[in-house]
């Protein structure tokens, strides 16, 4: 997106535009600013000429420009209706030296989750991978996966799903939507690595049906550092928002069937704005996310690339290690693929 057309959906954003005014603080021609304003037209905006200027009346439902209008978070939208994968561009980008960036898609024809596993993406999901270039060691990474699920989670509440967080990174619906505990039995977590950061070495596990869950929600964090500092991190989030569950893999939950079809420009800007903030305030992501989880105080079963850790999860610490008591005493857990079990 141009400079040009951020700002002038910034100010469009605020009110009324002077397209002569703006013209003129802009430094371009009124015929410039009067083709940004058909371009936004084409794109399914509403703007009516007011004596008072260019004014926007509708946004079209999800695009790039609908969701960078009034946007309260510092990234550029790149939009795509169908792509192959959101986190392959958004790497492609990050190595070409962007920050700050969602690349935004309508559908995925080659989403990844962890470990190369598949996810699914039909056209009406949510498919965003954000760009960032935090000035934090690569083994802080895990807090920018935790505060994306804490983002999502609060995203999905406010459009009216009781969503949950198992750990570390999947967002659940429980039961009814009510949260009223239970296990789960999709077997996955652990910190992603793409080869620069490691592997964590746990098994493969496809998700099965689950007994007291079903997954809305799945984020995969990929990043590239030094020894010291992380070049760049992309932080890919994928929510089934407007899909049928029948076109998702057994075990997932959407929107769609928890709620109904909800504004996807709204549900993400509110993902990017939150996550914006839990970024930009690391120590605000535990509080929030052991307030959403629903792994604490379950008995979990932990595959680790050194071994099963069972016991009760207890606590989550900085910056993201699942805190278990077992029989021998507490385990801190970095990575792992976390079952919840039935209590003994
Ligand atoms: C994840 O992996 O949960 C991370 C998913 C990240 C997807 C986003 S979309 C935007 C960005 N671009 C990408 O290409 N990826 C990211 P994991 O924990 O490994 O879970 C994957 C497992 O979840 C699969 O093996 C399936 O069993 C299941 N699964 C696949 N698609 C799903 C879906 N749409 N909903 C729920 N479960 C799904």
């Amino acid at each position: 997106m141009s400079d040009v057309r951020r700002r002038l959906l910034e100010e469009l954003a605020e009110g009324p535009v002077s397209g002569p005014e703006f013209a003129e603080a802009e430094g371009v021609s009124r015929a410039a600013v009067w083709k940004q304003i058909e371009g936004l037209r084409d794109a399914g905006f509403a703007i009516e000429s007011t004596d008072e200027g260019y004014e926007v009346v509708d946004t079209p439902a999800f695009g790039g420009d609908a969701v960078a209008f009034d946007l309260d978070a510092p990234y550029d939208v790149e939009f795509h209706e169908s792509i192959g994968s959101t986190n392959e561009r958004a790497r492609e980008l990050a190595g070409e030296g962007a920050a700050d960036v969602a690349v935004v898609a309508d559908e995925q024809t080659g989403g990844r989750g962890r470990l190369d596993r598949e996810w699914s993406a039909p056209s009406g999901g949510v498919y965003v991978s954000i760009v960032l270039r935090p000035d934090v060691p690569p083994a802080h990474a895990p807090i920018f996966t935790l505060a994306a699920a804490v983002a999502t989670t609060r995203a999905c509440r406010e459009a009216g799903v009781h969503a949950t967080i198992k750990w570390p990174n999947d967002v659940l619906v429980v039961g009814d939507g009510g949260g009223d505990g239970g296990e789960e039995g999709d077997g996955d977590g652990g910190e992603e690595g793409d080869g620069d950061s490691g592997d964590d070495g746990s098994a493969d596990a496809e998700s099965t049906p689950s007994r007291g869950g079903h997954k809305l929600a799945g984020i995969l964090t990929e990043m590239e550092g030094e020894a010291d500092r992380v070049n760049w991190l992309v932080v890919g989030i994928g929510v089934n928002a407007n899909v049928d569950a029948a076109a998702l893999p057994p075990g997932a939950t959407s929107l769609r069937e928890q709620v109904g079809d909800v504004d996807r420009r709204v549900f993400l800007q509110r993902v990017l704005e939150e996550f914006h903030d839990l970024a930009e305030a690391p120590e605000t992501v535990l509080p929030a996310w052991r307030d959403y989880a629903e792994t604490i105080g379950q008995q979990v079963r932990v595959e680790t690339g050194s071994g099963v850790i069972e016991g009760e999860a207890v606590d989550v610490e900085f910056p993201g290690a699942l805190v278990v008591e077992t029989d021998e005493g507490r385990e801190r857990v970095l990575a792992g693929d976390c079952e919840h079990v039935r209590p003994t």
